[in-house]
């Protein structure tokens, strides 16, 4: 049985549910006594790492974690699951959500983030369920782009800079448009970055923490790593995915921004990375040319490489919470520094295993 505290016998719908915030809001809601229903698009691997540990055999008692197979290009899908799961709230996590790969894939991109959020609010009210169901879409600080204010706050006008950003710019929109045009309850979270140890292994943090892990254990010579000075407000997955819930327990719909209000660049990131292991790092050169030294190795350990800029690029972003903090009273509880210590720490912990496997004859095809 998945441990309950309150049962609310509410239902709730999460797409993107093998995602990183897939995965805390799933826990986070199991754990408040939902039953979570979750559409998962089709692999040719199985793709459940993030929430094996919630799963249990549709076959024993108490099993509330139910997967469908959906995705947000297929209409059909989202409709057929939707009349089946009858849900109280939906959390449409799902994108193609990197923002670099939006670059090279636009089109798939405005499909899936842009297109794919008008497929959920249509399937609302195709079904009839305007009254019944909420709706909660992952809006995003990239929204903000080249930035017109700092800190961002709700009033900031938007400037995307991706076709990432702008397919998401149509997927805030539309949910304020149904939200006025059809009095769904649809709110827009516009949060600003979260990582964790379950954060994609290409997000620049986890590319750091993970490479950085490799490089102290001998398994990788070499970071490559792109705009060092971008800077970013960074909060936990794990305290973000609760104000995603909350901003569907109010009496009026509402869009919040969600952010520390504390920030920190690319370069700080790493230089607190490589301190939590004991890699003493020593910057030489500039620009294209700039690389990081390990001091008690004399190596090269970390290199900029061209290939991971941007084709516009996102410099400064920095977000004010007050509206979430005033009305909702949340406020982020784990701080930056812990944030890293725990990436770091569970990293070191995953290579240490490939380590293991390494010593044992199974060589590791791990990328890096
Ligand atoms: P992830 O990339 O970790 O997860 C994205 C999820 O969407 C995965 O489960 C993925 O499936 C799924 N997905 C992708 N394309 C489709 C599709 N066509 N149909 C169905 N499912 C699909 O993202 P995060 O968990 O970090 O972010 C969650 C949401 O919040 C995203 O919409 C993101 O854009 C947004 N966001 C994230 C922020 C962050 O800092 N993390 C900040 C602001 C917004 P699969 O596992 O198969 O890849
Ligand atoms: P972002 O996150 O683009 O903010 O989107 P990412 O971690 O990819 O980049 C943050 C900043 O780091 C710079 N950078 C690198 N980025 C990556 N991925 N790889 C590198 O090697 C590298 N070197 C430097 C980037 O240029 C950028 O400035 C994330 C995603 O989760 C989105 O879905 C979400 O909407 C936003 O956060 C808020």
């Amino acid at each position: 049985m998945h441990p309950d505290t309150t049962p609310l016998n509410k239902v709730a719908l999460i797409t993107g549910v093998t995602g990183q915030d897939g995965a805390y809001l799933a826990e986070l809601l199991l754990a408040k006594g939902y039953t979570v229903h979750g559409i998962k698009r089709r692999t040719s691997l199985f793709n459940t790492d993030r929430i094996d540990h919630l799963y249990l055999d549709p076959h024993e008692d108490g099993c509330r974690l139910i997967l469908h197979h959906g995705d947000l290009t297929d209409t059909s899908s989202l409709i057929r699951i939707i009349q089946q799961v009858q849900p109280d709230e939906i959390y449409n996590l799902a994108a193609q959500s990197h923002v670099a790969v939006s670059f090279e894939e636009p089109e798939y991109t405005a499909n899936s983030d842009a297109l794919g959020t008008l497929r959920l609010l249509e399937a609302i009210r195709i079904l009839g369920l305007e009254k019944k169901t909420r709706f909660y879409q992952a809006s995003t600080s990239e929204l903000y782009g080249l930035v017109q204010e700092s800190p961002q706050k709700e009033t900031t006008p938007f400037y995307p800079r991706s076709p990432y950003a702008v397919a998401k710019l149509y997927a805030y929109w539309i949910t304020v448009n149904y939200r006025e045009a059809y009095g769904i309850y649809a709110c827009n979270g516009i949060l600003f970055n979260h990582e964790s140890p379950k954060r994609g292994e290409t997000f620049v943090t986890r590319k750091i923490t993970r490479a950085l892990a490799r490089i102290k254990l001998g398994l990788q010579d070499c970071l490559y790593i792109g705009n060092l000075e971008a800077k970013r407000d960074w909060g936990h997955a794990r305290d973000y995915v609760e104000m995603q819930w909350l901003m569907l327990q109010q009496e009026q719909p509402e869009d919040f921004v969600v952010a520390t209000g504390v920030q920190h660049s690319v370069r700080e990131f790493l230089e607190i990375a490589a301190q939590e292991l004991d890699i003493p790092l020593r910057w030489e050169g500039s620009g294209v040319e700039e690389k990081g030294y390990d001091t008690a190795t004399g190596k090269c350990i970390v290199a900029v490489d061209p290939r991971y800029f941007r084709p516009t690029e996102v410099g400064n972003l920095l977000g004010d919470a007050s509206k979430a903090r005033e009305k909702l009273g949340w406020k982020p509880r784990i701080t930056f520094a812990e944030l890293v210590q725990e990436m770091v720490q569970e990293d070191m912990r995953l290579v240490q295993r490939d380590e293991l496997a390494k010593q044992h004859g199974f060589v590791s095809h791990l990328r890096h």
